[in-house]
């Protein structure tokens, strides 16, 4: 779109500051003049050509302009009889590089924030900036709105007229229409008058609507004392604190573009979400904290920048109180509303504002996001991923995955809470589950080929850190070797179990016949695997059966402190009892002499625990180990009962995902 800015007039209020030049070339700000800061605008808007009207020093202004050396294509049209006319008479000088298409048209001496003009811009139909927020000036413009519509606009006005200001977006129709009404005026030698009397004998042909701009700024320049009330407004503007949040590990265009677009609202803050809220509600970060800090700190524009440590702004926007906050408006729908909704209380109680810009879905950083998974699927990226969760969240939380499905219901499954997301921070490779997938009991039958074949299938579609259940290890000199094959492939940790012969499952207790390993033993086990693993990533946690064996809270301490001597980086004490009394009484004594360790619980049994009990008693990591087979099943046995029972298919489907979902779950890459 093209824009007219009319700058014909001699400005006489101004007194001596239009004494030697135009008056749009008056300075309102330490660094920008009224004709600069409204050319700047326009760029950045994306307007590309303005159409500038001249009346006193023509060729001061015109060579101020393009000095300025932004990227606008500028002709300049002068009006010769500039002393005589009214700037209808300057339309008319300029009507041939006016006609074919809409207009922004705008007075020389108007300064407006770039909201206003966003939304001039923006409008589907043709408008006049009004507002309904400040009183009706004695002397400036006003206009009078019927139906919706901007009747007439003069400065003579006053029965229910409204502030209006000479900003308008003009529809090609529309624009046709009034400059037909202008030349017509000028040839009939009405050239002493406002433009918009041609308007206004036009107005019922024209469909303007009223753009209310409230209490922002949009205001002419006429006076001294006008310049020092704009001057002052753009200080308050310049000094009001916008914050935006980023989770993104790299800056693009749209990025670098919308934070231009915050920053001319303000005095940009910048906050980073930290690696935790970044890991809880959508992936872990590539990038860590500090460095992401470090990219935003380094952008021109950004003022501050600042650590947001949960998705919920709630602290932030207690402790910065800023006048806008900026955000795209995607979050008007999904998982983001809630925290919309609590951002939009906070600003309403502390008297700020949300402006939302459209959200472009951007094919580059949809690309950019499936690199940057496939990066954290790498086995060196995502091996070392469960020990940096472990030094970032208290509590860290795996389920069960005996696939690829069951993998990427793992991976994606996000639920958002009172302005927090949770996922599950990683996957368990549990013996049972992959057993029993394959239709085999969980004891050992199903080799470890087999197994690394599951955990490749799933880390294929997968970035989740991985546990692989390691049942007993095996012989000692099989054990080195799958330690070494883990690493390669990129699994965090292996948790071995202190059994040894026949295992069998441990919730069966000690109504199978199960043997423990003795402590010496399993603790050469253990120093084996850690002399034989490369990385120093990777985990080999020592599970501890002393509870499921009837042997006492003793023995597992006891043992505890064999294996971690031997180099064990994790302990797991498994229970199958409802109550977790005994798991909470070696917990409590373990802390007693070992603080860092970190503990893992599976609590099948002590299923009520919550996962801030455990984190409370200091336990790091919670498996969810086989819910997602035992929720399956049930299901699927339902499914095939209805169809034998009703001998066709119908009732069964209430029972089933649409084919359509199934066929859009896992979308083509
Ligand atoms: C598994 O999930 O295979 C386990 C945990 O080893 S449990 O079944 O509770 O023994
Ligand atoms: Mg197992």
């Amino acid at each position: 779109m093209k824009a007219l800015i009319l700058n014909s007039g001699a400005g006489r209020r101004m007194g001596p500051l239009s004494g030697e030049r135009p008056k749009c070339m008056t300075e309102i700000s330490p660094t920008e003049s009224i004709i600069a800061r409204q050319l700047r605008q326009l760029s950045e808007c994306g307007v590309e050509e303005a159409v500038i009207t001249t009346g006193p020093f023509a060729a001061a202004l015109e060579g101020y302009c393009r000095a300025l050396g932004l990227p606008l294509r500028l002709t300049f049209v002068h009006n010769p009889r500039w002393a005589e006319t009214n700037y209808i008479y300057s339309i008319y000088c300029a009507r041939e590089r006016l006609r074919g298409e809409g207009i922004l048209l705008m007075h020389g001496d108007l300064v407006f924030e770039e909201s206003v003009l966003e939304e001039a811009l923006a409008a589907k139909t043709s408008v006049m900036a009004v507002s309904s927020a400040l009183p009706p000036p004695q002397k400036d413009f006003k206009a009078v709105i019927r139906e919706g519509r901007v009747a007439r606009v003069g400065v003579d006005l006053f029965d229910g007229a409204v502030t209006a200001q000479p900003l308008y977006k003009l529809l090609e129709d529309d624009w046709k229409t009034w400059l037909g009404g202008i030349a017509e005026f000028c040839e009939a030698g009405r050239t002493d008058c406002y433009a918009e009397e041609a308007l206004n004998e036009a107005a019922d042909r024209c469909r303007i609507m009223p753009l209310d701009f409230g209490g922002a700024l949009c205001a002419e320049i006429d006076t001294p004392q006008d310049l020092a009330a704009v001057s002052a407004r753009l200080k308050e503007i310049e000094e009001r604190l916008v914050y935006m949040c980023f989770s993104t590990d790299v800056v693009h265009s749209g990025h670098i573009a919308i934070m231009r677009r915050a920053r001319r609202l303000g005095r940009l803050v910048v906050g980073v979400l930290s690696d935790e809220a970044v890991a809880s509600y959508k992936r872990f970060p590539l990038v860590p904290f500090e460095e992401r800090r470090a990219l935003f700190e380094n952008i021109a524009g950004v003022s501050r920048v600042v650590e947001q440590k949960s998705l919920s702004y709630a602290d932030i926007l207690r402790e910065l109180r800023p006048a806008v906050v900026v955000h795209g408006d995607d979050w008007r729908e999904g998982a983001q509303r809630p925290i919309r909704a609590e951002v939009l209380a906070i600003l309403a109680e502390q008297g700020g504002k949300l402006v939302e810009f459209p959200y472009t879905k951007d094919a580059k950083l949809n690309q950019i996001e499936a690199r940057f998974r496939e990066k954290l699927s790498l086995p060196d990226v995502r091996r070392a991923r469960l020990r940096r969760l472990l030094s970032l969240k208290p509590l860290v939380t795996a389920i069960e995955a005996h696939n690829g499905i069951t993998g990427l219901i793992a991976e994606k499954t996000v639920v958002c809470q009172e302005g927090r997301a949770r996922q599950f921070d990683a996957m368990w490779l549990s013996s049972l589950c992959d057993s029993t997938a394959k239709g085999k009991p969980d004891i050992e039958l199903v080799d470890m080929s087999s197994r690394l074949r599951t955990a490749d299938e799933i880390m294929e579609v997968t970035t989740k850190p991985m546990i692989l259940d390691g049942d007993t290890g095996g012989l000692v000199e099989h054990f080195v070797y799958n330690v070494r094959t883990l690493e390669r492939m990129g699994v965090s940790a292996v948790i071995i179990e202190d059994k040894t012969g026949l295992k069998k499952n441990s919730l069966f207790g000690v109504e199978a016949k199960q043997t423990q390993d003795s402590p010496e033993n399993f603790a050469a086990k253990i120093r084996a695997g850690k002399e034989a693993q490369k990385t120093r990533d990777f985990m080999i946690i020592a599970r501890i059966e002393s509870l499921i064996l009837e042997k006492g809270v003793g023995d597992a301490l006891l043992r505890a402190r064999a294996y971690t001597g031997a180099g064990a980086d994790g302990i797991m004490i498994h229970s199958r009892k409802k109550d977790p009394t005994e798991i909470f009484a070696f917990v409590e004594k373990f802390r007693a002499f070992d603080k860092s360790t970190p503990i893992v619980v599976v609590p099948t049994s002590f299923s009520s625990v919550t996962e801030e009990e455990f984190a409370r008693r200091g336990i790091n990591i919670v498996i969810y180990a086989n819910q997602l087979t035992r929720s399956a099943f049930p299901a699927m046995q339902k499914a095939a009962r209805t169809i034998l029972e009703r001998r066709r298919a119908l009732e069964a489907d209430e029972l089933c995902m649409p084919i359509k979902d199934i066929l859009t779950l896992i979308p083509e890459e």
